[in-house]
Parts: structure tokens; sequence; C-alpha cells
């Protein structure tokens, strides 16, 4: 084990989730944090359009993020010691906003198989369930990819408005509760939501989403991600490259394309509206 505990580990194959887990020091949350939201601030309060789809192709800051030794330990610990980098986004819901997540599985728009695929979900900022902290239903990974119907609602932050059929009730529904710094792990089949943020304070957190390079992906269209560690023996993925600077134009086209690619990825496998959000935040 490099991070994670023998306990954590079992508890996250019996559970699908694994939290809190402590990924940065106080210095480097600030600064992440600091990073991220210049970066809002310079597109005019939130992340728009592609930027919000794998941002790690473009920012550095988002990139370092994604390869902290200590997000790739657990990483590692969960999932064996070649990793590639599939996504991130970033999940903000301002004080007393009404925003929240459906009942959903991340892997309905991934398709990876096996499942075998993880999220991190990086606090930036305290996560309490007051302020809409991720909700786990404590053991469904294990039913397995689950059929879904839609709910467009204009609050929902899930771009299809995409609930997962599942009887919530026979589960325990586990809140998260993180301090910034701190992150939690979830299996992409693990069923999860929030609800809105009822605080003053704004809550921030950016994912991301991890794998083997031996998984392939249900449909036709390609993916691309990112190798962070070890080895890829298999070249299932198209494989992309650190960026160099956001203003970089090679830097800029390669995530334009990744960016594409896991849009077009979602939408072979049902997701019709992923470009929902491009523009409410304008
Ligand atoms: O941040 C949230 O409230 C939801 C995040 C989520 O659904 C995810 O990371 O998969």
């Amino acid at each position: 084990m490099k991070c994670l505990t023998k306990n954590e580990v079992q508890n996250y194959r019996r559970d699908g989730f694994v939290s809190p887990v402590r990924m940065l020091s106080s210095e480097e949350t600030v600064e992440a944090r600091r990073a991220l939201e210049a970066l809002e601030a310079s597109m005019g309060g939130a992340l728009r359009g592609p930027a919000r789809t794998k941002f790690y192709l473009r920012y550095p800051f988002a990139y370092r993020l994604a390869t902290h030794p200590a997000i790739l330990d657990c990483v590692e610990d969960l999932i064996g010691p070649d990793i590639l980098l599939y996504q991130n986004t970033v999940w903000a819901k301002s004080a007393g906003e009404d925003s929240f997540v459906s009942w959903h599985q991340d892997n309905t728009y991934f398709g990876h198989v096996p499942c075998e695929v993880l999220s991190v979900w990086l606090a930036l900022s305290p996560s309490r369930p007051e302020s809409g902290s991720m909700r786990f239903l404590r053991g469904s990974h294990r039913l397995g990819q689950l059929p879904v119907r839609y709910e467009l609602q204009g609050a929902n932050m899930l771009s299809s408005g995409q609930v997962a059929e599942v009887d919530a009730d026979a589960f325990d529904s586990v809140p998260t509760s993180l301090d910034a710094g701190e992150a939690s792990i979830h299996h992409a089949f693990l069923v999860h939501g929030s609800p809105p943020n009822t605080t003053k304070e704004r809550r921030l957190g950016i994912t991301f989403v991890y794998h083997s390079p031996a998984l392939t992906q249900l449909g036709e269209a390609p993916g691309s991600a990112l190798l962070v560690r070890g080895q890829d023996r298999y070249g299932h993925f198209e494989a992309e490259q650190p960026p160099l600077a956001p203003d970089d134009p090679a830097t800029i086209a390669r995530h334009e394309r990744g960016a594409a690619l896991y849009r077009a990825k979602a939408e072979e496998l049902g997701n019709r509206t992923i470009a929902r959000h491009d523009k409410i935040d304008a």
C-alpha cells in the first residue's frame, strides 16, 4: 500500500467509496483554489464550453493536481500501477444556490469495460452535507450499469439530467464531509448525487477520473486518455500529452481534440445534451 490502509481498500471494494482522504497540504489547497478561481474569473465567473472538460490538457495547475503523488498513490492502491487519466471537471455550488446532482453512475457516459474506473473528488473548500456534499448509496456499485431516465431540470448540474433507476431507500445513503484538501474516491458504478448548498459559503471541488490502460469502451467513437503513471501496454485509448502552457497553440489544439472526443463518446452513449451548461454560466 502506498497511501490507503488495507481497511480503506477493503471498504472501497465493499462500499464503492473511501472518504475522507487527505491529499493536499493547506498551502497546496490554497494555491489550487487560487489558480482555479483565477481561471474562472478570466472566463467571467465560471468555466465554460470545452474548458469544463478535460482541462488538465490545457492548464498546468490542473495537470499538476491530477498527477499529485498523493492522489496517484491512492489510485494505485485501488487499480494498480498503470494509470490513465480520462476526465476532469469542476463542481462548484455558490452559497445558497439551488443546484443539485441527481442520483447517477459516472460510467453511464464513460462506457468503460470492465468498469474498474474511479473518480477522485478533491475539495478546494470544505464540503459538508449542508453545503451540498456528495452522497453515496453504499454498495450500489455492485448493481452494475443501471438504466436511466431523464429529468431535464435547469438546476440539475448533470448536463443530461439523468437519474439512475434505483431504489435509493434500499441503500444506506452516506453523506461525505470533507475539509479543503481532502478527497473522496468513488467507483464509477456507485450511485451518487448531491443536494443544494444551503450555507453562505461557496462549495468547490475538482474531479479526476482514472482507470487502467487495459480497459476498453462501449461504442464506436474513439476515446483518449493521458498516461499519468506506469505503462500503457494496450493502446486502447488515443494517447494525450500534458499541457505546455495555456496559450500554447499545440496545447490548445490537443485540449480541444480531447474534449471533443470525450463529448462525442458521451453523446454516443446517450448524453444528447452534453453541451447544455456551456451557455448557462454566460
Ligand atoms: O459535486 C457534486 O455535487 C457531484 C459530483 C459528481 O457527481 C461526481 O463527481 O461524479
